[in-house]
């Protein structure tokens, strides 16, 4: 059972719903948070309300794929983890010396530290849902997605939900500087959520979770790789615990639990791409990949 956010074209509104298998379900609420606020109302969990709505109502004509699905949740801030796996600590490590310096790095200093690595990633004019363009930084030639467990909270940093995220990424940009992340991290369309929300009560051990990206290029798969959330290093109450510490928290707001799947060095998106990150259990994320400079010929900014 999974719960997403789309687009009711013939009545013009944007509803909530819920997907079991083939089937959607709509939920009397606008999104995801005003489902959890009527479970608090009610003093029951979300998941009560949700199998309420399932027993008592009838499923769409559409199945999901028919919908335009949205972002699950318009996250008002989406926080990022880095280097919370031994796979984003060598690529880290390979584009800040070219794989030449053996000295110890940041990024080995980080990935065992107390204190994790979270950084500002986006806010919600910036983040997109499935289907949407991703866009290319004209001024990177090494770009690549970062497929990453998300978790949607509340103000107190409790985790409600899990979702899908790519955490878009500009290596030689980060690999220049590392105070350069927020460039290399940030821009237009360099964030994407979605499919879909798992309510944090129907999921048994989010450490089972497994993560898949597919890349395509002219209908050829170009990269796929796997990982498992259960290689993280750290706990996920660490990550939220350091995000709440002496922070304003909105509630829906999503952190992101750093990336396990990285394509080979040699490896940069380029435009007409077309990658897939999936999580059995969430759904898969879908998006072509575009230019910014493609996108504002004709001024239109999109
Ligand atoms: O250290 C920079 C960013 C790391 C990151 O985004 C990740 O590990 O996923
Ligand atoms: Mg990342």
């Amino acid at each position: 059972m999974r719960i997403i956010r789309y687009l009711n074209s013939s009545e013009k509104k944007v509803l909530a719903a819920i997907t079991v298998e083939n089937r959607v379900y709509d939920l009397p609420y606008h999104d995801f948070l005003e489902l959890v606020r009527a479970a608090e109302e009610k003093k029951v969990q979300p998941v009560t309300l949700v199998e309420q709505v399932i027993e008592q109502s009838l499923p769409l004509s559409d199945s999901p794929e028919k919908l335009k699905v949205l972002v699950p949740v318009e996250a008002p801030e989406v926080w990022a983890s880095g280097v919370t796996y031994e796979k984003s600590k060598e690529a880290r490590n390979y584009e800040s010396t070219n794989g030449e310096d053996d000295a110890k790095s940041f990024y080995d200093k980080v990935y065992t530290a107390d204190r994790p690595e979270l950084f500002f990633k986006s806010t919600a004019d910036r983040t997109i849902g499935p289907g949407d363009p991703v866009y290319l930084r004209s001024d990177s030639e090494w770009q690549i997605p970062e497929p990453e467990l998300g978790l949607v909270l509340d103000s107190e940093g409790n985790i409600l939900g899990f979702t899908a995220g790519n955490d878009m990424s500009c290596r030689d940009i980060e690999g220049e500087n590392p105070l350069y992340l927020p460039q290399a991290k940030i821009w237009r369309h360099s964030c994407v959520i979605g499919p879909a929300i798992r309510l944090v009560e129907t999921v048994k051990d989010p450490y089972d979770f497994q993560i898949t990206c597919r890349i395509f290029r002219n209908e050829q798969n170009v990269f796929e790789g796997s990982a498992s959330v259960g290689q993280l290093k750290r706990r996920l109450e660490e990550l939220t615990s350091y995000l709440v510490k002496e922070n304003v928290v909105f509630p829906g707001t999503i952190l992101l639990t750093g990336t396990c799947i990285v394509p080979p060095n040699d490896f940069t998106l380029l435009e007409g791409d077309y990658i897939e990150i999936e999580i059995p259990g969430i759904g898969v994320l879908s998006n072509p990949v575009l230019s910014q400079v493609t996108q504002s010929i004709g001024s239109q900014r999109v």
